[in-house]
């Protein structure tokens, strides 16, 4: 999707610089497969897919973003952002979230960023039946992943290669939290869907 991101850009700079870019292209297409170049009002016709090119690149920069902060350049932000109700507010990582549906497993990790009082990724949305897989980087100090609501939690460990797993059967947004690091920002959620 990376590839599609950077082609979308790059129709952006031609409509914006030389429209003519796109719009030959669409002639070559047009008279190639019908060779009918006489009776189809080219103008008209290639307008509308520029206009379609152009709206879709809004979503596209904000993809970019993402691969900037975790280098997850095949996982792309949902296309519909949960509320989280200001729970990210103070949360430095927070930058969408990613969409793992159709995952089996995915695997977040506990005590990344430059300090180890990050979840990478912050927000991830997966199907219901999903496994998260929470690894322990050893940064930061103690961790753990509690649920805001308590429907689970993880031991309190600094261990580097810990794990912790959880299994997300119910629909719903489900925020946690780092116990000693909440107040730092160190928070993340899980989109079931
Ligand atoms: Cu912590």
């Amino acid at each position: 999707m990376t590839d599609r991101s950077r082609f979308d850009r790059r129709d952006v700079l031609q409509l914006t610089g030389a429209g003519l870019l796109t719009f030959s292209l669409a002639g070559c297409t047009a008279s190639e497969a019908g060779s009918g170049e006489e009776s189809v009002p080219r103008g008209a016709s290639s307008d509308d897919d520029a206009d379609d090119n152009g709206n879709g690149n809004g979503d596209s920069d904000e993809a970019d973003e993402s691969e900037n902060g975790d280098g997850e350049e095949d996982v792309e932000l949902v296309d519909e952002e949960p509320d989280y109700d200001g729970w990210f507010d103070d949360v430095d990582n927070y930058d969408g979230t990613l969409d793992f549906t159709g995952e089996d497993t995915v695997e977040v990790v506990v005590g990344a960023g430059d300090d180890g009082l990050l979840y990478d990724p912050a927000a991830i949305e997966i199907d219901a039946g999903t496994t998260v897989v929470f690894e322990w980087t050893g940064n930061g100090g103690d961790h753990n992943v509690a649920a805001s609501d308590d429907s689970f939690e993880s031991e309190l460990v600094g261990d580097e290669g810990h794990t912790f797993e959880h299994t997300f059967d119910d629909e719903g947004t489900y925020t946690y939290l780092c116990t000693p690091h909440e107040a730092l920002g160190m928070k993340g959620a899980v989109n079931v869907v």
